[in-house]
C-alpha cells in the first residue's frame, strides 16, 4: 500500500483531470480532518515537498522517465557539484548509471540538463528553476547553491523507495518525475541548526549524519557548541589541555571526546559540499567550566574547579579582570577562524550569573575586537544585546522575554525564540527524552509562526531562523532524530518558505508523506498525532 501511494503521483498526475494545467497554488489543499489518511498529493497531483516551493504549477501530461538512456548534461564546470550529487542520487535510488555528455551535444529526447550561469541573477544565489516535461528536466540557476537545493527538490520527487541503500544492487528500476515548473528561492538567508557537542559528545560520523538530514531540508547552517562547562570539543595547539583534559568529560561522567583539527576540517568539508557553512561558537565569559579546569590561571583565584559533569548552568565565568584571559581568548578566536572557511565566530555570552552587567559589557566588547581582528564576524546569545555592537555583529534571539526593544536595537538578528525553535524541548506530555523550560513545543508551534513579526521593527535585520538542540538528555545521534525529526523539517519551512506559500495544514499532509521516505532513510523520527503519516 504504501508503494503504490508513492509511485503513483506521477501517474495519477498524467491520469487525473484535476492535475493538468491549472497552477497549484503554493498554499495547497483542503485539510485532511485529524487521524484520516493525507490525500494532498493525490489529489493535487503536486509532489509533496518540504520546504514547500516558492512557486510550484503542474503541467499535466506525461511525465520524465528516467532511464539507462537518459543523457545527464552538466553545462558548466560550475553546474559540476549539482550534477554529481545529482547522478549520486539515482545511481543509488534507481540503479541507473546516468550518461554524462557535454552542452554542445545535439539535443537528445530524454536528458537532464543543469546550467548554472550568472545570466540568471534574477533566481537570487539560493535560487533555481526547474521545468520537467517528458523529453527533458531543465535546472537553471544563478550560482552553485541554486542548483544543489534544486536538486534536492528533484529528490524529494523520486519515489521514496529510492532512498533504500539496498536499491543500488538490485536490477535498475525506471522512475518518473512529475511534469511541471517549479521557481524557487529562500525566504531567509540564514536557515541554520544548531547541535551541542559539549553536553554530550558527538562522532563526526553522527555530525555528518545530522549535515545530511538538513541539505535534505535546503538547509545552510551547522552551529556546533563547542565548549560549554562539561566539555572542551575542539583542539587547540597552543593550549593543549583544552582537549586532554578539558576534553575527557560529558554530562553524566560518561567518557566525552573532541574533534582533532584533521576531523573539524573533514566537517567544514562534507559540510561545504552541501552548501552549509559551519559556525564554531565557544560560550564565554560563563559555561567555561571545562577551560576554567585545564587552566587554572583562567580563574581569578588561579584555582582550577574539578570537572563538572552535572546539567545546571550559570555558576562558572573566566576571570575578565586578567589580560591573560584575553590573550587566551585571542589564541583560541584564532586558532578556529583559521580552521573555519565560514565568516562567523559565536562567543555565546549567555547566562552569565557571576559577573555585573558593567563587567559583562566590557567583556563582550574587547572579545568583540578580537574577534574583528581574526577576520570574523560575532555572533552572541540574545543577552549580548544589552552591549554596545558592531554593524557585523549578530545577537541570536533565545529568552522568549529578552527585551523585545533592545533585540530590534540589534545590528542583525538569528530567531531562535526557545518556545518555538528549541528542538530539545518535549513535544508534548509523552516524550522521554528532553527538556521543558521553555514549554512543551508540539510540531504545529514550531511551524506555526511568522519570523518578520516576532520581533517588533526588526525588518530586515532579520537574517533568518535556526532550530537549536541542546544535549543535556541526549547520547547519541539516534536521540537527537527523535527530537530533530519531524520539527526541524518544520524549522526548514519557516525559514525557506514565502509567508504566502505556508500553512499549517497544508504542512501537516505534506510532512505526513515524508515518513515512507525517510524510514527508508533510516531516521528516528517521532510519529507526532498532529501528523497524517501516510
Ligand atoms: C539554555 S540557550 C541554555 C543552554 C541550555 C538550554 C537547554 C542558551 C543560550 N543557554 O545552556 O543547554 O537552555 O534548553
Amino acid at each position: 500500500m504504501l508503494k503504490r501511494t508513492t509511485l503513483s503521483i506521477a501517474v495519477l498526475c498524467a491520469l487525473a483531470a484535476g492535475c493538468s494545467r491549472n497552477p497549484q497554488p503554493a498554499t495547497t489543499p483542503a485539510p485532511a480532518p485529524a487521524g484520516t489518511a493525507a490525500p494532498a498529493a493525490a489529489t493535487t497531483g503536486a509532489p509533496a515537498l518540504v520546504p514547500q516551493p516558492a512557486m510550484m504549477e503542474m503541467k499535466g501530461g506525461e511525465g520524465f522517465q528516467i532511464t539507462a538512456k537518459t543523457v545527464l548534461r552538466a553545462a558548466s564546470p560550475a553546474a559540476q557539484t549539482s550534477a554529481s550529487a545529482l547522478k549520486e542520487l539515482i545511481r543509488r535510488g534507481t540503479g541507473i548509471t546516468l550518461t554524462p555528455s557535454l552542452a554542445a551535444d545535439a539535443a537528445p529526447d530524454n536528458a537532464i540538463e543543469i546550467v548554472v550561469d550568472p545570466q540568471h541573477a534574477s533566481l537570487g544565489a539560493e535560487g533555481y528553476d526547474l521545468t520537467i516535461d517528458a523529453k527533458l528536466v531543465t535546472l537553471k540557476a544563478a550560482a552553485p547553491a541554486g542548483a544543489f537545493y534544486g536538486v534536492q527538490t528533484l529528490r524529494q520527487m523520486l519515489p521514496y523507495w529510492s532512498e533504500y541503500e539496498a536499491i543500488m544492487y538490485q536490477r535498475p528500476r525506471p522512475a518518473t518525475l512529475p511534469a511541471l515548473h517549479v521557481q524557487d528561492a529562500p525566504r531567509y538567508a540564514w536557515r541554520g541548526a544548531m547541535l551541542d557537542v559539549a553536553r554530550h559528545f558527538f562522532t563526526v560520523d553522527e555530525i555528518k549524519r545530522y549535515l545530511d538530514l538538513l541539505a535534505l531540508h535546503k538547509m545552510n547552517r551547522l552551529h556546533l557548541h563547542l565548549a560549554d562547562d562539561q566539555g572542551w570539543r575542539i583542539e587547540i595547539a597552543k593550549w593543549p589541555d583544552l582537549t586532554i583534559k578539558g576534553g575527557l568529560s560529558e554530562v553524566g561522567g560518561t567518557p566525552g571526546g573532541f574533534y582533532t583539527k584533521a576531523q573539524y576540517a573533514d566537517i567544514n568539508a562534507y559540510a561545504s559540499e552541501r552548501f552549509i557553512t559551519i559556525v564554531p561558537e565557544i560560550d564565554m565569559p560563563g559555561h567555561t567550566n571545562a577551560a576554567l579546569s585545564a587552566y587554572a590561571h583562567l580563574n581569578c583565584n588561579n584555582q582550577a574547579p574539578p570537572p563538572f559533569t552535572g546539567t545546571e548552568v550559570g555558576f562558572s565565568t573566566v576571570c575578565v579582570e586578567k589580560d591573560s584571559t584575553y590573550e587566551f581568548i585571542d589564541d583560541v578566536v584564532r586558532e578556529i577562524a583559521a580552521m573555519t572557511p565560514g565568516r562567523y565566530f559565536h562567543m555565546g555570552g549567555d547566562e552569565v550569573k557571576k559577573l555585573t552587567p558593567a563587567q559583562y559589557k566590557l567583556f563582550v566588547e574587547r572579545v568583540q575586537g578580537i574577534v574583528q581582528k581574526n577576520g570574523k564576524e560575532m555572533i552572541g546569545w540574545d543577552e549580548i544585546a544589552a552591549t554596545t555592537l558592531l554593524p557585523t555583529s549578530i545577537v541570536q534571539h533565545w529568552r522568549p522575554d529578552a527585551k523585545k526593544d533592545e533585540l530590534a536595537r540589534a545590528p542583525r538578528l538569528i530567531l531562535s525564540p526557545a518556545n518555538r525553535a528549541y528542538i530539545d524541548m518535549k513535544y508534548d506530555g509523552e516524550t522521554a527524552l528532553g527538556l521543558n523550560w521553555a514549554g512543551l513545543v508540539p510540531v504545529k508551534t514550531a511551524y506555526d509562526w511568522d519570523p518578520a513579526t516576532l520581533v517588533e521593527g526588526a525588518g530586515e535585520k532579520v537574517l533568518g531562523v535556526e532550530a537549536p538542540m541542546w544535549s543535556e538528555t541526549l547520547t547519541n545521534i539516534r536521540e537527537v532524530e527523535f527530537l530533530a525529526m519531524p520539527r526541524l523539517a518544520a524549522i526548514a519551512e519557516v525559514g525557506w518558505s514565502p509567508a504566502s506559500a505556508r500553512n499549517w495544514e497544508a504542512f501537516r499532509v505534506r510532512l505526513g508523506a515524508q515518513a515512507m521516505r525517510w524510514t527508508a532513510l533510516g531516521v528516528n523520527f517521532y510519529r507526532a498525532p498532529e501528523i497524517p503519516w501516510r
